[in-house]
């Protein structure tokens, strides 16, 4: 879930000095500007990707919460990591659907009462529950509640029109969250099943990226080689941790066992990816 703050960053540019507008309107440009109709293709491309996610979380999402209202404690704990995945990648676009998000991803520190919060709902509700008290007691309601938002979501999105500010910002402030506050474990606390989340984040933002790539090729190379080195560096670091590097299903070790100085190496090529990313949305004439 994003914090208000990390989606006011995406606004960044609005706080520029005025003198750096200036300089931005009348510097020549070596290459045309990017054409609007030419984001048109890429934005629908990637709202198939969305839905195609969304299909995929509808089902887990049945899966898991059946799991929990038959009181199969072992099963949902097994369920809960590669639902989220799906959730996790359409995370760039949450914007899109704020209240959704707050009661599908939202922590306990959204909440005033914390884990005793009766707002307190969605994923990482049933997380406490599963992995902190070791039971699905209770968890009936908070289980159906969460079903009918993920089919909320599903069906509100086949109707949303996605800006390609949105989208393409989106990604850039999601890297940035990653590396300012999810780096710390705090999204998956009980579970540590973060690696996941991370993954899922990462493919959400490439998939973006590598849709626009070809646009922004044509304004800069350089740019674009850079990001994608970046990225590979993430993955790579990521795939220290897999638990089968031939089976991407099998998932992530447990984030205790990344050590500190692994989650700041781990932080500082996102950190270097937001930063990037987030030129990308000027690189497209979309700021
Ligand atoms: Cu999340």
């Amino acid at each position: 879930m994003k914090t208000t703050r990390q989606w006011m960053a995406t606004g960044a540019v609005a706080l520029l000095p005025f003198a750096s507008i200036t300089a931005l309107l009348t510097a020549p440009t070596a290459q045309a500007a990017v054409a609007p109709e030419a984001l048109v293709g890429p934005v629908a491309d990637y709202k198939l990707y969305v839905l195609d996610n969304l299909t995929q979380l509808v089902g887990q999402t049945q899966a898991f919460t059946d799991a929990i209202q038959a009181g199969d404690v072992e099963k949902a704990k097994t369920l809960y990591a590669p639902t989220r995945v799906y959730y996790e990648r359409i995370e760039p676009i949450a914007e899109l659907f704020a209240d959704l998000d707050a009661s599908i991803d939202a922590r306990e520190d959204d909440y005033e009462k914390g884990v005793e919060d009766p707002n307190f709902t969605g994923f990482h509700r049933l997380e406490y529950a599963l992995f902190h008290d070791d039971t699905t007691e209770g968890m009936d309601d908070y289980a159906q509640g969460l079903m009918d938002d993920v089919n909320d979501l599903d069906s509100r999105v086949q109707g949303l029109t996605f800006p390609p500010e949105t989208v393409v910002g989106g990604a850039a402030a999601l890297m940035e969250e990653v590396a300012a506050t999810k780096v710390s474990g705090e999204e998956d606390r009980y579970s540590r099943t973060d690696l996941w989340d991370f993954q899922g984040n990462v493919d959400g933002a490439r998939e973006i990226f590598e849709l626009f790539k070809p646009l922004a090729a044509q304004e800069d190379a350089n740019f674009v080689e850079r990001v994608q080195d970046n990225f590979d560096d993430v993955e790579e670091t990521l795939a220290d941790y897999r638990l089968d590097a031939d089976d991407p299903d099998a998932g992530f070790e447990s984030y205790d066992e990344v050590s500190d100085a692994d989650r700041r190496a781990l932080a500082g090529p996102v950190t270097v990816l937001a930063e990037d990313l987030s030129t990308l949305r000027g690189l497209l004439g979309l700021n």
